[in-house]
């Protein structure tokens, strides 16, 4: 009976010691303000081959090299869809967007796709004591169906976590061109000039590609042939809010100034920003002070563009004193396209700039150059200089790897599919994912990478098969399937997705997609894997 007693006594200690340790620990990290402020700047259709880090001779990122020589480079960093809604809808929820119908590339006037209130990457920071902002770029939808621009717009980011937004509502080949800050279009003066915006057929008077192509500074697909702002012409069609139209040249340089006053209010307490550009999606406008500055044409010049807002973001941290512990992660959320609808010069300027580096296809695609991205995370007070890991890691990870750095708990179903990798994103381990998956176009074409090896399942309506398809104009979602059979990569020989062995292998294939077939059907978090044996 003593002994009984004795034991219980020393579980109650040592359970005590635990409890008042870690509540030492959290307190200390709230007094002290340890929590480090968290930055992504996001990138749009920037390929893993468009940074010198990355291995490209031509086009100058002094400053996202710097960034990747003071933290740790990601090689196997995966987006993870090869287009821009999908991989922002998943980095955003810790979700696959495939388990959403609606997470598909959405027009300029789509809902939001985002339940309010849900678990998001922001709620959860900003649970944990953080001040969150959206500057840039959004593509997750505005409001509930049939939006009426000149009144409130909701719900929208200030419903799934964000204290405050500042947005390019959707792309920025798409109409509106306007910005939107919380709940209004910014500057817009509704009562003399009401803003619409339709995707089912022109309204008002406008001109468009297809009725004054005299007007445009380049020619574009039909797709591409809506109304015209700033000599370009846009996806859909808008009327009026002129007083709201945006200046393509000076985007950065908004979005610049936003995120710096952003940072400067927040400076005594943890922010999260997420600053999310357009470079190098197209229509590219680069500001001036970029142009030519690359020698690889308009795409290599608006990389240079946004290194240099690269650059802005750390040099107000530092003149802040707060780059000690901000962390900064730079990503991109799907892979290059030279040609996406526009005659802008940027295949024939290219110089023979590599965009994927050695990967195969781009944007769209399943291989390795549509969702294999950059990714660089620099914390001077956290992680060590100079690391490069080659661990796999995806977007879908930022949410359940983040939520602990802030001191959050994972609230229940949150993050379906996003594991804790923060060991990986520190430096500290080189234990990352075994699998991720890679959605292609649309939502019957996907890649698989389990550790080494790569499978493209075979599948009956998949779309158009993206080759090489980054220099080429034809839609993916409309261009016939080239193939529906399997492929099967071994990407440590084969990086290059060149020498297809799912003929040779026919057992490594059907274990692959019987394993990715359960990924599809259920969160990953839900799941408890046996490691395959391939
Ligand atoms: C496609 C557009 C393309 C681009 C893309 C979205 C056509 C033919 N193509 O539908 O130009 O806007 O949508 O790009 O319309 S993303 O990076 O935001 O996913
Ligand atoms: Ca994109």
């Amino acid at each position: 009976m003593k002994r009984v007693l004795h034991f219980f006594v020393v579980i109650i200690l040592f359970l005590s010691v635990l409890f008042v340790n870690g509540c030492v620990e959290i307190s200390e990290q709230e007094h002290h303000g340890m929590k480090p402020n968290i930055i992504i700047i996001y990138a749009d259709d920037v390929g893993y081959g468009d940074l010198g880090v990355y291995g490209s001779e031509l086009i100058p990122t002094p400053n996202l090299d710097r960034l990747a020589a003071e933290g740790i480079k990601l090689t196997s960093a995966y987006a993870t869809a090869s287009t821009c809604t999908p991989s922002r809808y998943s980095l955003l929820t810790g979700e696959y967007a495939f388990r959403n119908q609606r997470a598909q590339v959405l027009q300029g006037d789509a809902p939001l796709l985002i339940e309010p209130g849900s678990h998001t990457l922001p709620s959860i920071l900003a649970k944990a004591g953080y001040r969150t902002a959206v500057v840039g770029k959004w593509h997750l939808g505005l409001g509930d169906g049939d939006l009426d621009w000149n009144g409130p717009i909701k719900p929208g980011p200030l419903e799934v976590g964000f204290h405050e937004s500042f947005l390019l509502p959707a792309t920025n080949d798409r109409v509106p061109t306007v910005y939107v800050e919380g709940h209004y279009v910014y500057n817009l003066s509704e009562y003399d000039d009401p803003l619409r915006v339709s995707y089912s057929g022109q309204i008002g008077d406008l001109p468009t590609g297809v009725s004054h192509p005299e007007l445009l500074r380049y020619g574009a697909d039909l797709q591409h042939s809506g109304t015209i702002v700033n000599s370009i012409s846009r996806i859909g069609w808008m009327d009026g809010g002129q007083s709201a139209w945006w200046d393509d040249e000076e985007m950065p340089i908004v979005f610049t100034d936003r995120s710096k006053q952003f940072i400067q209010q927040n400076r005594d307490i943890p922010f999260f920003l997420f600053l999310s550009m357009h470079e190098s999606h197209v229509p590219r406008l680069p500001n001036p002070m970029f142009l030519g500055a690359s020698g690889t044409g308009l795409l290599g010049d608006t990389v240079v563009e946004l290194d240099w807002v690269v650059g802005q973001i750390i040099q107000e941290l530092e003149y802040l004193g707060i780059r000690e512990n901000t962390l900064l992660i730079f990503t991109s959320d799907n892979g290059p396209i030279f040609d996406d609808g526009y005659d802008d010069g940027a295949i024939e300027h290219a110089n023979g700039h590599k965009a994927a580096g050695l990967f195969r296809g781009g944007k769209y695609a399943a291989f390795e150059g549509g969702t294999r991205m950059p990714f660089i995370a620099s914390w001077p007070a956290g992680i060590e200089k100079g690391i490069v890991s080659d661990a796999i890691f995806s977007q879908v990870d930022l949410l359940a790897t983040l939520a602990p750095l802030a001191g959050a708990d994972l609230p229940e179903g949150a993050g379906p599919d996003s594991r804790n990798l923060l060991p990986v994103l520190l430096g500290q381990s080189d234990e990352g994912r075994d699998f991720v998956v890679q959605q292609g176009a649309g939502n019957q074409l996907y890649g698989f990478r389990y550790m080494d090896w790569k499978l493209i399942p075979a599948a009956d309506n998949r779309p158009g098969w993206i080759e090489n398809k980054h220099n080429s104009r034809e839609n993916p979602l409309t261009t016939p399937q080239v193939t529906t059979s399997a492929y099967l990569f071994h990407l440590k020989d084969d990086p290059g997705e060149t020498n297809n062995l799912a003929g040779e292998y026919p057992e490594k294939v059907r274990k692959m997609a019987e394993f990715f077939g359960r990924i599809l059907e259920t969160p990953e978090r839900l799941q408890e894997f046996e490691a395959l044996e391939l």
